[in-house]
C-alpha cells in the first residue's frame, strides 16, 4: 500500500486541509500520514477562530520517524499558513524525499484575486521556492499570477494560463495545474503542464454556479491519491475536476453556510466507483 504524508492544519470544524485529505486519500487506498502544523477551532474564513500553533512539535516528530525509517510515497502539503511553516515543511521534504518520492505541493494563500488576510505579500514568494522543490503543483489562478509575478486577470485565453504554467515550471517543478479555470463560457476546469514533455493538458466540465470552502484541498487530495494509484497526470487531473464538480453538486442540494464546506461524505462511494473504473482501463 502507497503511503502519503500530508503537512496541513487540523481546522476542527469547517472541512478542509486534513480534514479532507484523510478521509479522501483512505478512500482511495492510500495510507496517510499527518503532520498537523496547527489545530484551530474553524479554519481561518470564521470569525473568531482559535489557533494552537504545533510547528514546535514538527521536529520532533520527524525525528522520531527517521528513527523508525519510514519511508512516504508522496509528500502532499497544503494550508501551512506561515512562512515558519513553509521552512518547516521544506526541511521535511529534503529529509525524506528519496528518488520514488512525488512532492506534491499546494500552495494554499488566497483567492479571487487576492492573499487570505493573513498572509503579507512576502508570503508568495516564499511559497514560490517551496513550489521550487515540488515535482507537482497545483496552484489557483490567484495563487499562480502572485508566485508568477504576472497580472490576476477575471478573463483571460489560453495564451495567459501557458504563459503562467510555464513560468511556474521555470522555477523547478516538474509539472503544474492551474485549477478553476474557465476555458470558454460557462465551463471550469483545470489546465495543467507537463515540463518535461512540454505538454499542455486541459478539461472542462459545465461550470457550477456555486463557491463553497475547501474544495481546492478535494482537487489537490483526489489528484495526489489518483497518482498514488499510478494514474496519469492527466487522467489524475480529471479525475479530480469531474469529483470537485460532482460533490459542488451534491453539496447545492443541501442548502447550508457555504463556508462550512462541502458534501464529500456523500459522494465518496462514487470517487471509490471512478478510481476502480479508471484503473480497470490501465490493465
Ligand atoms: O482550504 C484551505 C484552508 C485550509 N486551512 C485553513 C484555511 C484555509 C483557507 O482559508 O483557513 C486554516
Amino acid at each position: 500500500m502507497k503511503r502519503i504524508l500530508t503537512i496541513q492544519d487540523i481546522s476542527c470544524l469547517g472541512k478542509c486541509s486534513i480534514t479532507i485529505a484523510l478521509p479522501l486519500l483512505s478512500a482511495m487506498g492510500v495510507e496517510t500520514v499527518i503532520l498537523p502544523t496547527a489545530l484551530l477551532s474553524t479554519h481561518t474564513m470564521f470569525k473568531g477562530f482559535t489557533c494552537l500553533d504545533l510547528s514546535d512539535q514538527i521536529r520532533p516528530i520527524t525525528r522520531h520517524w527517521k528513527d523508525e525509517g519510514v519511508h512516504f510515497d508522496a509528500i502532499y502539503t497544503g494550508y501551512l499558513g506561515s512562512e515558519k511553516d513553509i521552512d518547516l515543511a521544506g526541511e521535511v521534504i529534503s529529509e525524506f524525499r528519496q528518488d520514488d518520492t512525488l512532492v506534491f505541493v499546494d500552495p494554499v494563500m488566497g483567492d479571487n484575486g487576492k492573499l487570505y488576510a493573513a498572509f503579507d505579500a512576502h508570503y508568495p514568494v516564499k511559497n514560490r521556492e517551496l513550489c521550487a522543490l515540488a515535482d507537482v503543483i497545483v496552484p489557483n489562478i490567484t495563487e499562480g499570477s502572485l508566485m508568477a509575478e504576472m497580472n490576476y486577470k477575471e478573463s483571460y485565453d489560453r495564451a495567459y494560463l501557458e504563459e503562467m504554467l510555464s513560468h511556474l515550471c521555470s522555477f523547478g517543478c516538474g509539472m503544474a495545474a492551474l485549477t478553476g479555470v474557465s476555458l470558454s463560457e460557462g465551463q471550469t476546469g483545470v489546465m495543467g503542464y507537463d515540463n518535461r514533455r512540454k505538454e499542455y493538458f486541459s478539461y472542462q466540465n459545465e461550470h457550477v454556479p456555486a463557491s463553497f470552502h475547501g474544495t481546492g484541498d478535494i482537487f489537490a487530495s483526489v489528484t495526489v491519491g489518483a497518482l498514488m494509484n499510478g494514474l496519469s497526470w492527466p487522467q489524475s487531473l480529471k479525475m479530480a475536476a469531474d469529483y470537485t464538480a460532482l460533490t459542488i453538486r451534491e453539496t447545492m442540494k443541501d442548502n447550508k453556510k457555504p463556508w462550512y464546506g462541502v458534501n464529500f461524505e456523500s459522494t465518496i462511494p462514487e470517487l471509490v466507483r471512478m478510481l476502480s473504473e479508471a484503473k480497470a482501463s490501465l490493465r
